[in-house]
């Protein structure tokens, strides 16, 4: 049974608010879990998602070619061993549908759907000081009165769409990856542009580049990227994946990133020969192991991730062979690693094929869009029958700044972040009680990770910090002004010690135009960040003002 609500605003039109103990922000990979965790503990929950159906970044990232980056036996709930064996995985980086399909056999394993309200998307959530309760609406008028709001909507989900003058007179179709339909989209023999050469538009493009007629392919910043190995699993494979449950369940919530690899070599005591045969054999994994478990000097120091790129570079030069496509698709301003390294398949060779061709917009950007395609700066104009827009995402924040979200004395998050992005472990921020958050920024969960280990601790801890709640008859928990500034200023001295905050990308939001400058992810490791985690936690939550 939800508490009482002590309800001191008017009821919405659409009927009586819907009184709750918590809601669940997203029914994606956190929120399918934290609903499952809430409702174990026998908490009034229920999870709403914009979408149709359950899935989250993998309900909406249903565009051409989309699939892992990560090992799908390491991209896993590992809370039950009966869940990761019932679900067999038919290779190594599996495509979306079958992601979606996996994140369908899950809802229907925990029972999960009849506390989800699909189909509808939370618009405003204002916090009432005097109740210590949160009254939440939603796009159909809905009201919602809830003590705990627990935002799982994803650190990539909110998409920049919205992003040149004139799209609105694009006579074409027009796409955001993120976005994409439902239904079929037809592109064979026709003209297409991307926007975009990041983790997505890499697998768009590769996969489209055959069947398209012609194929335009804008890029402002060249990828370092690795080729990904995809081997398809027999049973006799899926068998031996499932047989390390208990390693995987031991081993990726304390490793740096949570997958399965981790740092084992230094690259000082080594000889060239010797790290050139470690970058060699980290590299034929065809994984993101070359970037997350070769060097880890390579976030630290400019020699090594000078040699590291240069080792990346002359890969890619070897398969493009041609030197003005070198010119136009590899780095050479800014070191491997210092933003997220894309796998890819075939994506160079197709800028080989004679309906390729790639665009520079570094120097004469795209000015707009026009009735029949784009118009760059210099009056360029490239006509298109679709235009894909793979622009990314606000990421970290924009989730919840896309939300009119209201903490103590009115105080808007969307406001706050706008000055400073500012949270306290990525799990609750100072000024908003009672709203707890996974995938936020200063948190490992926000890129450089394995997303899932990542969530699921995130989820665990918020579950367990309101079932202490519950069980000291506390009703209210909000980090002190003090903790919060004390995290921010540990997570700054470990950022800054890298070279990611050298390197302009989403993960220092520099793609969206006057985001504060700030590393969203949390660099001190999975591992030890779940530490710091479970030591506030043991502590009666230390730095957590609990009444
Ligand atoms: P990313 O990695 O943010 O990539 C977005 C791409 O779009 C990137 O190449 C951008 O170039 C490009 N972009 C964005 N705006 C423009 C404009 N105005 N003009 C030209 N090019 C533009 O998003 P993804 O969806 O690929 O990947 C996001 C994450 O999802 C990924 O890291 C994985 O973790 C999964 P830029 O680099 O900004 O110059």
């Amino acid at each position: 049974m939800a508490e009482t609500a002590v309800l001191t605003e008017t009821a919405s039109v659409a009927g009586a608010p819907l009184t709750l103990d918590a809601i669940v922000i997203g029914a994606g990979v956190a929120g399918l879990y934290q609903l499952h965790l809430l409702r174990q503990q026998g908490l009034d929950v229920k999870a709403f998602d914009a979408a149709s159906d359950v899935g989250g970044t993998w309900y909406w990232n249903r565009y051409p070619g989309s699939r892992f980056d990560s090992e799908a036996f390491c991209y896993q709930y590992l809370f039950s061993e009966e869940l990761y064996k019932g679900w067999s995985w038919s290779e190594k980086f599996p495509g979306q549908p079958e992601i979606e399909r996996w994140l369908h056999y899950v809802a229907d394993k925990l029972d999960l759907r009849r506390d989800i309200q699909f189909s509808t998307r939370i618009e405003s959530a204002h916090y009432n000081e005097a109740t210590g309760r949160w009254k939440v609406t939603t796009d159909s008028g809905q009201v919602i009165d809830t003590r705990y709001v627990v935002s799982c909507c994803g650190m990539l989900s909110a998409p920049m769409a919205s992003l040149f003058p004139g799209q609105e007179t694009f006579k074409g179709q027009l796409f955001h990856t993120a976005r994409w339909p439902k239904q079929p989209v037809d592109l064979a023999g026709k003209r297409v542009a991307v926007i975009g050469n990041g983790a997505t538009g890499i697998q768009v493009i590769q996969t489209i580049a055959e069947q398209v007629g012609h194929l335009t392919v804008f890029v402002r910043t060249p990828q370092y990227m690795i080729p990904m190995k995809n081997p398809t699993f027999t049973e006799e494979d899926q068998n031996a994946y499932k047989a390390k449950f208990d390693l995987f369940a031991q081993r990726l919530p304390h490793t740096f990133t949570g997958f399965e690899h981790d740092f084992e070599h230094a690259w000082a005591p080594l000889t060239p020969e010797q790290r050139r045969e470690v970058l060699e054999k980290t590299w034929e994994d065809g994984s993101l192991k070359f970037w997350i478990a070769s060097f880890g000097e390579l976030f630290f120091d400019p020699e090594v991730g000078e040699q590291i790129s240069e080792f990346v570079r002359e890969k890619m030069r070897a398969r493009l062979k041609d030197e003005r496509l070198c010119k136009l698709l590899i780095p050479s301003d800014y070191f491997f690693g210092t933003h997220r390294v894309p796998l890819e398949r075939g994506f160079l060779e197709a800028f080989l094929r004679p309906n390729v061709e790639v665009v520079s917009v570094r120097d004469n950007p795209i000015e707009r869009v026009t009735p029949d395609g784009l118009m760059l700066r210099d009056g360029t104009t490239y006509d298109c029958d679709v235009l894909i827009f793979a622009t990314g995402f606000d990421a970290g924040t924009g989730a919840l700044t896309r939300i009119d979200i209201r903490g103590r004395d009115g105080r808007s998050l969307k406001e706050d972040w706008s000055q400073d992005i500012r949270t306290t472990m990525g799990l609750q921020v100072h000024g908003y009680p009672n709203l707890f958050t996974t995938g936020a920024p200063l948190a490992p969960s926000a890129a450089l990770c394995n997303m899932t280990t990542c969530l699921q601790q995130q989820a665990e801890w918020i579950s367990d910090c309101i079932r202490h709640m519950r069980a000291h008859d506390l009703r209210v928990c909000e980090p002190t002004a003090a903790a919060e500034e004390q995290w921010i200023e540990h997570h700054e001295a470990l950022a800054n010690a890298t070279l990611v905050t050298k390197t302009d990308s989403w993960y220092m939001g520099c793609n969206v135009p006057g985001k504060p400058r700030r590393l969203l992810s949390y660099v001190g490791g999975v591992g030890a960040y779940r530490q710091k985690c479970d030591e506030a936690a043991a502590s009666g939550y230390a730095g957590f003002a609990m009444h």
